[in-house]
């Protein structure tokens, strides 16, 4: 294998070339967002050392209360995102509504969603946290400028998905529909370098992810899945299981994704009315397409999670993504309840 350092930017130029699935705009935004996640990473290295740590004493449409990083991230990523013409406007977990490019600059033909800063709640205790995103096609114009109902697109409709997990190593994992790739920062040169293509979630694992504190809040088919995995090799499913839940999607994500394992955030009877705690648009959405090109499966318990249409831009929704047995399987479980 060459040992020559392949830039994020040589491989997308490089896809552009061989089979034009990646437009230069699109590209272009790809480079924009991955330039402002390194600005990210290097706030997240400073922690204590650069007064980001804490809480903003704010909160965001979510009613969550946000941290100093959070809004960091989510300005980083705006102001990046503002001038370079690829885009016609933004979503963000930290913004009630959408953001329009301002009339001072040209408008693009893509839609970007993210979580800024996802697992905020461990950014104080110096776990891997990280950024998710999401870009989607601006429908044509109808006169009326962007709406929010222009951003309420399945998730089949992604133009490309992400995320930028800064753990160890700050990795930028993406997907414009040719199986995941994964880039690494090099600090010294200042940029990505592909680390790892064609990434494959073994189909079959023996280690699930969950929050098992609000285990008797599940449905059924919950209770059923997780009881026969701790049953172990005694139980139905004739093998013992391994338990990780870091409260970081985008840590339990990628590690599902470089060794396999099934992600679970289901429903549960606390809030009845809600899907679930994961949001559909900047969540849910970009990590399902990214599992799903390496291989792996993504459902709500009963849909596929990209077959799903938003009704709101914030709307939360349940996720068992990863290994593509296991992801049938307990949806099976959620099929014949
Ligand atoms: P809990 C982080 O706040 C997040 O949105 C996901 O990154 C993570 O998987 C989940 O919530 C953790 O939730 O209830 O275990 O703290």
């Amino acid at each position: 294998m060459s040992t020559q350092k392949i830039s994020l930017t040589r491989y997308l130029v490089e896809q552009q070339r061989n089979d034009g699935s990646i437009p230069s705009q699109l590209r272009l935004l790809l480079e924009v967002v991955a330039r402002a996640c390194k600005g990210i990473s290097q706030s997240v290295n400073k922690g204590a050392l650069g007064g980001v740590l804490g809480s903003a004493e704010s909160e965001n449409v979510q009613g969550e209360v946000q941290k100093k990083l959070d809004i960091i991230a989510n300005e980083v990523l705006i102001e990046a995102n503002e001038w370079g013409g690829h885009l016609a406007a933004m979503a963000s977990e930290e913004m009630d509504s959408i953001h329009l490019v301002p009339n001072r600059y040209p408008q693009g033909e893509y839609l970007l969603l993210f979580d800024p800063l996802d697992g905020s709640s461990n950014i104080d205790v110096n776990v891997s946290i990280g950024t998710i995103f999401s870009v989607l096609r601006k429908p044509e114009d109808n006169g009326q400028g962007v709406q929010e109902s222009d951003f309420l697109q399945a998730g089949s409709q992604q133009v490309a998905a992400g995320y930028c997990i800064y753990g160890p190593q700050t990795t930028l994992v993406l997907t414009v529909g040719n199986g995941v790739a994964m880039f690494t920062l090099d600090r010294e040169q200042g940029s990505f370098v592909l680390t790892q293509e064609r990434i494959q979630i073994p189909a079959d694992t023996k280690e699930f992810a969950i929050n098992m504190s609000n285990q008797r809040h599940w449905a059924e088919p919950v209770q059923r899945y997780i009881g026969e995995c701790l049953a172990g090799k005694e139980g139905p499913r004739g093998k013992d299981f391994n338990m990780r839940w870091i409260a970081s999607m985008v840590a339990d994500v990628h590690r599902i994704l470089m060794r396999g394992g099934v992600f679970m955030y289901p429903w549960d009877k606390r809030e009845p009315e809600k899907a679930g705690k994961l949001r559909l648009m900047y969540e849910a959405n970009p990590m399902s397409w990214i599992v799903e090109q390496a291989g792996g499966a993504a459902t709500n318990g009963h849909q596929r999670i990209l077959d799903l249409k938003p009704a709101k831009l914030h709307e939360r929704v349940a996720v068992f993504l990863g290994s593509k047995n296991e992801v049938e399987r307990v949806t099976s479980y959620h099929d014949a309840a």
